[in-house]
C-alpha cells in the first residue's frame, strides 16, 4: 500500500468510516491526529477550532476533563462537522465484553453517542471486540485495536502484536486499523495510527518515546502520527498543527515518489 494514494485507499474500503477517513486525508491533505488532552472544556474547545483545518481527525481523553458536560461534545461534533474531521475517543476499553458494552454506551459520557471512533486492547480476546461492535456497528462506528504502543517497556510486542491484528483481521467490519509504532499489516484497507511524536525525536519523564514525522510516515509507512504536547503546549497551536501537517503530508508524498 506504499503505491496507493488516500483516494484510491478510501475506495477499496467496505467500511464507512475508514472510507471517510481517508477522504478527509485526500482532501485536507493532512495524515495529522490532534490528541487535545487538556483538563477544561473552554480550553479544549478552543484549541480543536484553531487547528481544526490541519487535522483529519481528533482524539479526545473526556475523562481528564475536568468540566465534562453533554453541551462539550455537542460543541465537539458541530465542529468535527466544521473542519470536516473524525473524531476518536481514546479510552483504551480493555475488559470482557458485556463489561465494554456498558463502558461505551452509557456511564457519564455515552461515548458511542458521539465518538465515531473508538481503540480497545486485545488482551481480553476477541470479546471485547464483540462487545463494543454490538452496540457500535448499527450506528457507523468503528474501532481500532492496540497492537503496539509507543511508551517504553510496553509489552505489546511479537506474538501479541501478531494475534491482534489476526484478531482485527477477524473482524473487520467493525476494527478499521492499528494503534501502533510500525506498519503491522499489509491490508491497504486498515489505517495505522501512531502516537509518540514530535518534530524532534526524544521522550519524556514518564516513559514516552517520540519519532518525528518523517520517520513514523516516510519511513515507517504509518498512515496518520497522533500529536499531542506538541502542537497544545506549543507557544502557537494552530501553527504547530500547520508544521507537522506539512511534514507528515510531504512524508507522505516522499514514501510514495520513492515506492514508485
Ligand atoms: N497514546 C500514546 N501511546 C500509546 C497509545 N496512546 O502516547 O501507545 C496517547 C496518549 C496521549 C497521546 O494517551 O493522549 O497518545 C500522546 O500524547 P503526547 O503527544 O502529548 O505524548
Amino acid at each position: 500500500n506504499d503505491v496507493l494514494k488516500y483516494s484510491e485507499r478510501a475506495a477499496m474500503c467496505t467500511n464507512e468510516l475508514s472510507r471517510r477517513l481517508f477522504g478527509i486525508m485526500d482532501k485536507k491533505k493532512s495524515n495529522l491526529a490532534l490528541s487535545a488532552d487538556v483538563t477544561s472544556s473552554k480550553e479544549l474547545l478552543q484549541l480543536v477550532d484553531k487547528t481544526g483545518p490541519h487535522v483529519c481527525m481528533v482524539k479526545t481523553h473526556v475523562d481528564i476533563l475536568e468540566d465534562f458536560n453533554q453541551e462539550v461534545v455537542e460543541k465537539l461534533t458541530s465542529l468535527a462537522a466544521k473542519h470536516n474531521f473524525v473524531l476518536f475517543e481514546d479510552r483504551k476499553f480493555a475488559d470482557i465484553g458485556n463489561t465494554v458494552m456498558h463502558q461505551y454506551s452509557g456511564g457519564v459520557y455515552h461515548i458511542s453517542e458521539w465518538a465515531d471512533l473508538i481503540n480497545a486492547h486485545a488482551v481480553p480476546g476477541p470479546g471485547v471486540i464483540h462487545g463494543l461492535k454490538k452496540i457500535g456497528a448499527s450506528k457507523g462506528r468503528a474501532c481500532l485495536l492496540i497492537a503496539e504502543m509507543s511508551s517504553s517497556g510496553n509489552l505489546a510486542k511479537g506474538s501479541y502484536s501478531q494475534d491482534t491484528v489476526k484478531m482485527a483481521e477477524e473482524n473487520k467490519d467493525f476494527v478499521i486499523g492499528f494503534i501502533c509504532v510500525s506498519k503491522v499489516s499489509s491490508d491497504p484497507t486498515f489505517l495505522h495510527m501512531t502516537p509518540g511524536v514530535q518534530l524532534e525525536a526524544g521522550k519524556d519523564n514518564l516513559g514516552q518515546q517520540y519519532l518525528t514525522p518523517s520517520e513514523v510516515i516516510g519511513n515507517r509507512g504509518s498512515d496518520i502520527m497522533i500529536v499531542g504536547r506538541g502542537i497544545y503546549q506549543a507557544q502557537d497551536p494552530a501553527l504547530a498543527a500547520k508544521q507537522f501537517q506539512i511534514a507528515g503530508y510531504d512524508a507522505y508524498m516522499a514514501r510514495m515518489a520513492e515506492a514508485m
